[in-house]
């Protein structure tokens, strides 16, 4: 470790996210320039219904500014959809704190720089924020000049500044593991503090083997991130085999609850040589049930196996429409039906235990008939399966904002409103259910599919379902129930698999 940091303080917060892989990375980097981290984990992960923070909270975060007087305060800001909680957050501690810098980071902050600094935070850094961090944070410690650094912004005569994105890292392994148990932690939940890391009790761990995405689906923010990228810089960027199942070592001896591992690579890594170097170590090394994501384009019979071989047991897969005029014209997915179904064939026939499909339903470019297309491309899907239905969120800076701008969908201003809305809305729009009759029926019985016990019910209503309404809603509520036992058999059959070391 060098001295450059000489032990002065920097607080990283993290919003609703105990895992926060980006906070966690940051926290090395930091370390290893000599710096005094605490971590503050600003309340948890709730996908269903987050809550607002309040003046205790902000004021718990605040003691420990005032305690620590850190050289800054570290804002993670990945996603436009708590921001109401973020700017309460930035704005209350500010005025307790006034002497403190801020610096925002994320991909949201990465894309919005400006708004940052607007609201009076003083920098933003885009983009991988390893080294530019630890940069910045040298030079206001040595009071050395920061203008010119890579990928920092600021204000500067009343205008933001934006430097060039640069300081970025083709191999990750670079930046070093993620920090498994955070040093100085801190968990502000329910007008709470509790000291310690909240991961470390956790069932479960949060890994990512990549960095990136090859796809370009209009309602992401990832082909954004990456126009942002520096000609020349690899957008998609693998660990080694060897850091990976290093940084699972030490999860292992570490997490004494420890059931199961979740690859959040945006698509789990393929590539020839790394997959097969990877089966072997994780078969021999670790060996613990894992869950990827991946895509129709990505699925592979013959990877799939060896993966199940070394202990996967969930693939979660986008498919998001039946119809392919939504999913080409719309999301700018170019999967055929036929490749989304052989995907699924694919995928139960690899023995994967649990798949489960992801789908972006009823938002305004859709039609009754994309929902019916929808509903007979799911009856296809190689079962078993679990499906995820939720609404589409207009994120700001994904190109759908624009589409949807430029077709007359809703105007400018409209879609201000919509993209910034309180939480407690566009976590509405998240779980959005249909609310014209027949679309509402189309949706349950795509709903319905995943159980096989309804399955050929509600086959039944298929030609007519306006005419079968009741029989199709009460279906519907005995799907949820079923859902949601289904959900605790699932988590029992993956500790199950943890405990006689089950795979395949
Ligand atoms: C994995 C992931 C998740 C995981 C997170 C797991 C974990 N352990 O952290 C889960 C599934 C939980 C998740 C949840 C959600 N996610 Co998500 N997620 C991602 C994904 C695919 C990768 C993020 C990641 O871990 N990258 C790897 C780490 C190392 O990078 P990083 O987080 O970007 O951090 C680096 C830099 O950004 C920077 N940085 C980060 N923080 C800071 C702070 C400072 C001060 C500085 C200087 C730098 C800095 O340095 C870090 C190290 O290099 C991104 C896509 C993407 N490309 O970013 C979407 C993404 C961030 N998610 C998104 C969304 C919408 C969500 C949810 C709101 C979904 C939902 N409805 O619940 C929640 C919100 C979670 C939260 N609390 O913020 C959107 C956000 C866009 C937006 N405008 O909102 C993204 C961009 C994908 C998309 N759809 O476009 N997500
Ligand atoms: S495949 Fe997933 S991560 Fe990649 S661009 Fe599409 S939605 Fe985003």
């Amino acid at each position: 470790m060098d001295i450059a940091g000489s032990g002065a303080a920097i607080v990283l917060v993290a919003f609703y996210n105990v895992k926060a892989l980006g906070v966690r990375y940051l926290e090395t980097a930091l370390k290893k320039g000599g710096y005094r981290v605490i971590t503050v984990f600003f309340k948890n992960f709730n996908s269903k219904n987050p809550q607002m923070t309040n003046d205790t909270e902000i004021g718990l975060l605040a003691d420990i500014v005032k305690r620590e007087q850190p050289l800054f305060i570290g804002y993670s800001v990945m996603s436009s959809m708590y921001l109401e909680t973020v700017d309460s957050v930035i704005n209350g501690v500010k005025a307790l704190c006034p002497d403190v810098p801020g610096v925002c980071g994320g991909a949201y902050a990465t894309m919005f720089p400006e708004r940052f600094l607007k609201m009076g935070v003083d920098f933003v850094i885009r983009a991988d924020g390893e080294i530019s961090m630890r940069r910045l944070a040298d030079a206001l410690l040595q009071k050395g000049d920061y203008s010119a650094l890579p990928s920092l912004c600021y204000m500067k005569d009343g205008q933001p500044v934006i430097n060039e994105i640069g300081d970025i890292l083709t191999d990750i392994d670079g930046y070093g593991m993620p920090a498994i148990e955070c040093e100085n932690a801190y968990f502000i939940e329910n007008g709470r503090l509790t000291p310690g890391d909240p991961q470390c009790s956790a069932l479960s761990y949060e890994i990512i083997a990549s960095r990136g995405c090859p796809f370009t689906c209009s309602y992401c923010c990832c082909v954004n991130l990456r126009r942002l990228f520096p000609k020349g810089v690899k957008y998609v960027r693998e660990r080694s085999v060897k850091s990976v199942i290093d940084e699972l070592l030490i999860v292992k001896k570490k997490f004494k609850k420890l059931v199961f591992i979740h690859f959040y690579d945006e698509i789990f890594p393929g590539k020839p040589g790394w997959i097969d170097e990877f089966i072997k170590e994780y078969k021999q090394k670790i060996h613990l049930p894992f869950t990827i994501w991946s895509h129709p384009k990505a699925v592979d019979g013959e990877v799939l196996k060896k993966l199940v071989g070394a202990g996967l047991t969930e693939v979660i897969m986008g498919i998001q429409s039946g119809s392919e005029r939504v999913r080409r014209d719309v999301f700018h997915r170019y999967e055929t039906q036929d490749e989304i179904i052989r995907a699924t064939q694919t995928i139960k026939e690899a023995g994967v235990f649990w798949a489960s499909y992801d789908f972006m339903l009823q938002h305004p470019f859709e039609t009754i008939e994309d929902l019916r297309q929808t509903y007979f491309l799911v009856k296809e899907l190689r079962e078993p399966f679990e499906l995820q239905l939720h609404g589409l969120n207009f994120l700001p800076g994904t190109d759908i904002v624009d589409m949807a701008i430029e077709q007359g969908i809703v105007t400018r201003e409209r879609m201000e409103e919509i993209m910034y809305a309180p939480m407690s809305e566009q976590f509405r729009t998240y779980w959005k259910q249909e609310d014209d009759p027949l679309g509402q029926l189309w949706y349950r019985m795509t709903y319905c599919l995943q159980f096989k016990g309804l399955r050929r019910r509600i086959e039944q209503y298929e030609n007519d379902p306006m005419a079968h309404k009741e029989e199709i809603n009460a279906l519907y509520q005995k799907a949820v129930k079923k859902f949601n036992l289904r959900y605790y058999k699932k988590k029992l059959n993956i500790v199950f698999r943890r405990v006689f070391g089950i795979t395949g």
